[in-house]
């Protein structure tokens, strides 16, 4: 890196930059260090590596000024020449744009911030970006879905994953994540299995992004060590309002080292301060075509808002020797710990403020892995994780074709590196060191080896000492497949319950083989009699005989989404119904879209044609993309007959009414004949999170308990329940 200043030395004096270009301290990364930048709305490491095209002659790879955008031709009419290097260069670069699509969580979106420790925490881990209260760390955090390729849509039933990296003072340290504090198998030799049975099937490479197939089915009910992170999945966790709704976990068991080398086990968990939120199934499948980038745009449009989303760091820390006392392993990963046994610490909230500059070279190009650990934290036995800290560094050898990765600048940690690794593809630095080995005495031992109490070394947790026989088996202690998911279960609300069944009904009916359907409510039923019951009488299946082994009736806290408020309505979607063809209806929409703007929610004024003040068309407009609709009187609104205007498609706003109505958001209504308009699309005006105001007077009283709807979210008393 310092050969970097070197470089810039000399071309300060052949003119290539300017005394002050060369002299400015971001362009020395060494002097950056001196400036850690942790301010997340401006990056002063990243900015060097920022091309800027507002001026400048147009050049070939190799910086030679280039014209014409014409190939190199034997004249006009003429075939092209190979001697055509900017031709060349041009299509070959284009060529080779792609990098392989990550083999899972290929589609996602990613944004830069900062965390900020609460306090110092040097009692719990030698983890120095902990150290301090208020120390702040630069992040970059990356949200996904697992199964879709990379255009696939947001709004697909899947896990989704949550990884972060902090750029700390001590390395990057990253926490590769889910929305779900559970995974699917307890080894990773499985992985492969699971991943090729929820892809698309080989032959046809269908479904996208869906486990609704025999294949998926077949895995699930063949290892029911899937169970319970299927429960999660099939329930809200699987279809979020948005990335910004939603928690992330580690998942694994990890352990927090202090200097003195002792260490206790940790769990890993981002809690939201949004809260969090689901959409319903039917509004995430018409939002699949409606928008498919609708979490990316969420994301995007949060922070270029100046509504940055946080997340709270919590853990749960316990002594090492509690591993077997809770009834499970900790060291299986389809378990949760249940926070009445283990409360949440909270060691700090990080914010993400600022969105990537360019999509492939941050969030396409970011190499997660949960190898990406510094002194403070140490891995546990967890048979899952130790088969991660393989995977993703093999995984990013493929996606980048060289072990230089780390060089790229949104890998880059933002500290100096000093080591003896050399060469390959891609590399980046100019090593000075003529002697790269150790021990050497040629250049005085250096890089110099840190250890633990000089140089702050990176140290295994004492307590680890492993030992026993080779064996290719997993522990008894990881038998229990079924206890978790009916503690899942019985912790949600009824209306839960029944999204829950109905997302098992919905993709066990787009099963062709019955026998696969038929191992499913074997399972079901080791969870839950009633489960099995109503997914078998809906499959038009017997219901196996009742297996009580493993029912229970424990429930455990923070599972239940619907039955939350969220502590804040800002951002959230309103949607104004009204129509151009009464000035009158118009000004009121915009008065009480100002109204409502003023608690920082995002409004938008429907019509049925474009006006001064109307944000979008009936024709565009759907349920989907609203938290909530509120209808402004306008003569012949719900009116088809009178509707004569191409734009205005017959129905339109009143569909949108009704969806908004059906999908459990809060609809409102200003005016005289509002509450006849609800009527005629079959909206009852009695029904909870249903206001209706007769006049303008009532404006107030409208918007007040309009936003106590949108922070109740969804009235789910309007979710029918099977009889
Ligand atoms: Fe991953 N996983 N995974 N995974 N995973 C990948 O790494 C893998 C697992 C997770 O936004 C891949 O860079 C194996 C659990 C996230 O860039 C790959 C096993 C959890 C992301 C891989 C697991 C995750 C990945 C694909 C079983 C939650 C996206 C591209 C042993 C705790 C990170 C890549 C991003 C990505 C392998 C299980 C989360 C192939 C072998 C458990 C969030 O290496």
């Amino acid at each position: 890196m310092h050969n970097r200043a070197a470089f810039l030395a000399w071309a300060a004096t052949t003119g290539l930059m300017t005394a002050a270009q060369a002299a400015c301290p971001f362009a020395d990364p060494a002097a950056l260090l001196q400036t850690r930048d942790t301010d997340a709305t401006t990056d002063k490491f990243l900015e060097q590596y920022v091309i800027d095209d507002s001026s400048g002659y147009m050049t070939s790879d190799v910086g030679g000024p280039i014209e014409e955008q014409f190939s190199l031709k034997a004249g006009v009419r003429g075939s092209t020449l190979l001697e055509d290097f900017i031709f060349r260069q041009k299509i070959q670069h284009f060529d080779h744009e792609r990098v392989p699509e990550r083999a899972v969580h290929a589609r996602g979106a990613g944004a830069h911030g900062t965390f900020t420790s609460y306090a110092d925490w040097s009692n719990i881990t030698a983890a120095s970006f902990l150290n301090a209260a208020g120390k702040q760390t630069p992040v970059f955090v990356r949200f996904s879905t697992v199964a879709g390729s990379r255009g696939s849509a947001d709004t697909v039933r899947d896990v989704h994953g949550f990884a972060i990296r902090f750029y700390t003072d001590e390395g990057n340290f990253d926490i590769v994540g889910n929305n779900i504090p559970v995974f699917f198998i307890q080894d990773a030799i499985r992985f492969p299995d699971l991943i090729h049975a929820v892809k698309p099937s080989p032959d046809s490479e269908i479904p996208q992004a869906a486990t609704a197939h025999d294949s998926a089915w077949d895995f699930f009910s063949s290892q029911p060590s899937t169970l319970h992170t299927l429960f999660w999945a099939m329930a809200g966790y699987g279809i979020p309002r948005s990335y910004r709704h939603m928690d992330g976990h580690g998942v694994h068991t990890f352990r927090f080292v202090k200097d003195d080398g002792s260490s206790k086990f940790v769990k890993f968990h981002f809690k939201t301060l949004q809260g969090k939120a689901s959409l319903v199934w039917e509004e995430a499948q018409v939002l699949s075509g409606k928008n498919a980038d609708f979490h990316r745009q969420d994301l995007w449009d949060a922070i270029e808002s100046g509504n940055p989303p946080s997340w709270e760091l919590a853990v749960q820390i316990f002594d090492e020797d509690k591993a077997l006392s809770f009834g499970f392993d900790v060291l299986d990963p389809t378990k949760i710990i249940p926070e009445e046994l283990v409360p949440l610490t909270k060691l700090g909230v990080f914010t993400l403020n600022r969105n990537p500059t360019n999509y492939f070279a941050e969030t396409e190009q970011v190499m997660f892995q949960p190898g990406h650990v510094v002194r403070g934290i140490d891995f546990s036995e967890d048979p899952l994780l130790q088969g991660r800290l393989f995977s993703y560094l093999d995984t990013q050898l493929n996606r980048h074709g060289g072990p230089n990765f780390e060089q790229l600048p949104i890998n880059m940690p933002r500290v100096p590196i000093h080591n003896n690794n050399r060469d390959g593809a891609g590399q980046g630095f100019i090593h000075k060191n003529k002697y790269p080995y150790t021990p050497n005495t040629l250049n005085k031992g250096y890089p110099k080896q840190a250890t633990q109490s000089e140089g702050r070394g990176f140290f295994t947790a004492k307590s680890r000492t492993i030992s026993g026989n080779l064996v290719r088996a997993l522990s008894s202690t990881f038998d229990d497949h079924w206890s978790q998911p009916r503690l899942f279960y019985n912790s949600l609300i009824p209306v839960e319950k029944q999204q829950l069944i109905n997302a098992i009904r919905f993709e066990t009916s787009l099963l062709k083989s019955t026998e696969v359907k038929k191992n499913v409510l074997a399972q079901l039923n080791m969870v839950s009699h009633e489960i099995a019951e109503r997914v078998a009488s809906f499959l038009g299946l017997e219901v196996p005989t009742a297996d009580p082994t493993y029912y229970h009736n424990n429930v455990t806290m923070g599972i239940s989404i619907f039955n939350n408020t969220l502590p804040t309505i800002k951002t959230l979607r309103v949607g104004i119904l009204t129509s151009i063809k009464t000035q009158d209806a118009l000004k009121q929409a915009k008065d009480l879209k100002k109204r409502l703007e003023k608690d920082g929610l995002v409004v938008s004024i429907i019509a049925e044609s474009f006006a001064d003040g109307v944000d979008v068309t009936y024709s565009a407009a759907d349920a989907t993309v609203f938290d909530g609709v509120i209808v402004v009187e306008g003569d012949g609104l719900f009116d088809s007959a009178t509707v004569s205007s191409p734009l205005f498609p017959a129905g339109r706003p009143g569909q949108v009414l009704l969806d908004a109505y059906r999908w459990g958001k809060p609809v409102g209504g200003l005016g005289n004949k509002v509450e006849k308009a609800f009527k005629s699309v079959g909206v009852p005006t009695s029904r909870k999170g249903v206001y209706v105001e007769k006049n303008s007077e009532g404006v107030d009283s409208l918007v007040s308990k309009f936003k106590e709807g949108l922070a109740t979210f969804r009235f789910v008393d309007r979710f029918p329940l099977d009889q």
